[in-house]
């Protein structure tokens, strides 16, 4: 049981581990706290010492395989129910910029231009859209029928059908703040649960949100313990998502333009999940994670709008979010059998071989013959996927790709039969359904081979089937969703690339992501979140040099806060082509072996601190992550 101590250090209750560590903390580890007074974190030391095994150390766990489950049993919800709102300002606690600590907020910053945004200390009513989610220890999910119902942690919030709906999906507008009230509701005694933290930190991934609304890993909170980097415990924490475009001081709000920021800048698909120092792949494992989709006049998740800038992408219901994650379940005859299991101590971790698709092992989505807008989301901790869709003989089938990570690409992309992702990576797709008759049966499949948490290793056919689509009806109305020319390329949004002179203008500040006495480093340092690496000027340009110069693994590497564009990359030293898929903006960068990544970004609007991290949750938490702010 791996816990954090008031001072935001680690604590390890088990005395099982206390031997033959090699591993030295670097002088700088301050996170760690390894030898500060409190009893406990003296008596845990050395248990932590041995959770940081060095190379030689490493053997992988040899588990038995998840017990096998039988494809297909259980349907997925048809439609996706978004959080309703709450009034906040309603109720006795109003939202408000200065933390509430009194009423049991965390001690957190001021939000950052509250005043500029709302004009008064105290959010009047109207002024925003005010959501309401707990982080709840749910007893009786079902990953499949097989399996018995377990436990797993989830926002949970109101829905228009369900008061307690599991990790609802929350669907917002630029130029429309939001204000998510966030409760910890899981019980701070939780040894019974093998693995996870009851303190949590809510990012999301990667709204241009200021950084103390970041869910930086630091800023962790329960009822009686905060992160290091943040003032006080509290039961919730207001995070304020001003939903404007990055780019806010330059291309001020006005007349012309009523959001403010940049247009070019808006980002549709992201995702919100715990970010928890050190824990955020148990936490986001236990099931912390969900959709974050926002829009605005080009994207404007309405088929039927009449706007001509509108694109007319299919929209809800046909707007549909899917979430992967890789989780490993007891074997037979273990103590946990067909119970999820995880192993947060060791920098190897556990990969998963069940996949669940929005909680669910193998399950089946009907299909009405019509196009969807499919949101293919890799929530980790750490499987790369490579999904394909097939039909019943394993033969591909060919659809439209619209959007990387939460970027819609410059133009579609035709005829494309894959989506890669590495974690947090995202891509939107458009499947025309009414190709196919009735009855019709095809499957998402996975053909990315992967035997350790350490990346990928080949593409092989016919791979694994994930999901299962039936289509098994014809639309209740006629598809008036723009058509999609499985021979034309159509704009989506267009890209503000970097002029030649601001990239010759920019640093270059180079991050090498490389393993170090069997942890995971980033510039040979771990990670402190108490204590800035990179400090950008606000309004400054950076060239960022991601290098993963080992052959043996990869990284997916996210920086928070600012999408960056990749300039050039380099496999063996050797400049190669950017997959075409990669040439839009982007938040998570994949370091494949001996690779290294030219990527130009912007620090703009919102001073602070923020992370850039591997996004393999293992990696992440076992210390490949710097803090970099952003100053005035
Ligand atoms: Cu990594």
């Amino acid at each position: 049981m791996k816990q954090h101590n008031e001072d935001g250090s680690t604590i390890n209750g088990n005395p099982e581990c206390m031997q033959n560590s090699s591993y030295v903390p670097a002088a700088n580890e301050s996170r760690r706290a390894f030898f500060k007074t409190t009893g406990a974190t003296i008596l845990a030391a050395p248990a932590i010492l041995t959770t940081r095994k060095s190379v030689a150390q490493v053997v992988e766990p040899v588990l038995p395989p998840s017990p096998p489950t039988t494809p297909w049993k259980e349907e997925l919800p048809e439609i996706i129910e978004p959080l309703q709102q709450t009034d906040l300002c309603d109720g006795p606690l109003p939202p408000q910029g200065e933390a509430n600590t009194a009423a049991g907020e965390c001690g957190r910053a001021k939000h950052q231009r509250w005043d500029e945004f709302f004009g008064s200390a105290v959010l009047q009513s109207g002024q925003a859209d005010t959501y309401e989610l707990r982080v709840e220890a749910i007893t009786d999910h079902v990953f499949h029928p097989d399996y018995p119902p377990q436990l797993v942690w989830n926002y949970v919030g109101r829905t228009e059908s369900d008061n307690e709906h599991p990790n609802p999906t929350i669907v917002a507008r630029y130029g429309h703040p939001v204000i998510v009230r966030l409760y910890n509701e899981i019980e701070k005694n939780h040894q019974h649960v093998g693995f996870g933290t009851p303190e949590i930190s809510m990012h999301l991934h990667n709204l241009h949100t200021p950084s103390e609304s970041d869910g930086f890993p630091g800023d962790y909170f329960s009822t009686t313990k905060s992160g290091p980097t943040l003032g006080a415990p509290g039961t919730f924490k207001d995070h304020f998502y001003p939903n404007v475009y990055a780019g806010y001081d330059e291309f001020p709000k006005n007349l012309n333009n009523p959001v403010g920021g940049d247009k070019r800048e808006a980002l549709g698909t992201l995702w919100y999940h715990d970010h928890t120092l050190d824990f955020t792949a148990p936490n986001a494992s236990r099931g912390i994670a969900a959709f974050y989709l926002i829009y605005d006049e080009i994207d404007s998740g309405n088929e039927h709008d009449t706007n001509p800038k509108a694109l007319r992408l299919p929209s809800h219901p046909y707007d549909y979010p899917l979430v992967f994650q890789d989780k490993r379940f007891g074997g037979v005859g273990t103590a946990n059998e067909r119970i999820h299991i995880f192993d947060q101590f060791s920098p190897e971790g556990i990969l998963g071989d069940k996949i669940t698709v929005n909680g669910k092992i193998e399950p089946v989505l009907k299909v009405a013959r019509r196009k969807y807008r499919l949101r293919l989301l890799n929530a980790g901790p750490s499987r790369f996927y490579q999904f394909h869709l097939v039909n019943g003989s394993n033969v591909q089938q060919r659809f439209t790709y619209i959007a990387n990570d939460g970027n819609l690409l410059p133009r579609s992309l035709i005829n494309r039969t894959n989506v890669r992702l590495g974690v947090a990576e995202r891509g939107d797709i458009i499947v025309d359904f009414s190709q196919y008759p009735q009855g019709t049966v095809l499957y998402l499949v996975n053909r990315l081979v992967q035997d350790d948490t350490r990346g990928p290793k080949k593409v092989q056919a016919p791979g694994t089937r994930i999901l299962k689509f039936i289509v098994d009806r014809e639309p209740a109305e006629p598809d008036v969703s723009r058509p999609i020319d499985s021979q034309v390329q159509i704009p989506l949004r267009s890209i503000r690339r970097p002029t030649a002179s601001e990239i010759a203008a920019a640093p270059v500040r180079r991050w090498v992501f490389a393993r170090r006495n069997g942890m995971w480093a980033i510039n040979d340092q771990f990670v402190n979140v108490n204590s800035s690496r990179a400090n950008m000027a606000k309004g400054s340009s950076e060239i960022w040099e991601l290098d993963n110069p080992s052959g043996g693994w990869s990284h997916p590497v996210h920086i928070h806060f600012e999408e960056g564009i990749i300039l050039n990359k380099f496999v063996d030293g050797i400049q190669v082509p950017i997959p075409v898929h990669e040439r839009g903006r982007k938040d998570v960068y994949v370091l494949g072996p001996n690779t290294r990544l030219r990527v130009f970004l912007r620090f703009r609007d919102f001073p602070g601190k923020y992370v850039m991290h591997c996004h393999n949750m293992i990696h992440e938490d076992h210390a490949m992550m710097v803090r970099w702010d952003i100053v005035d």
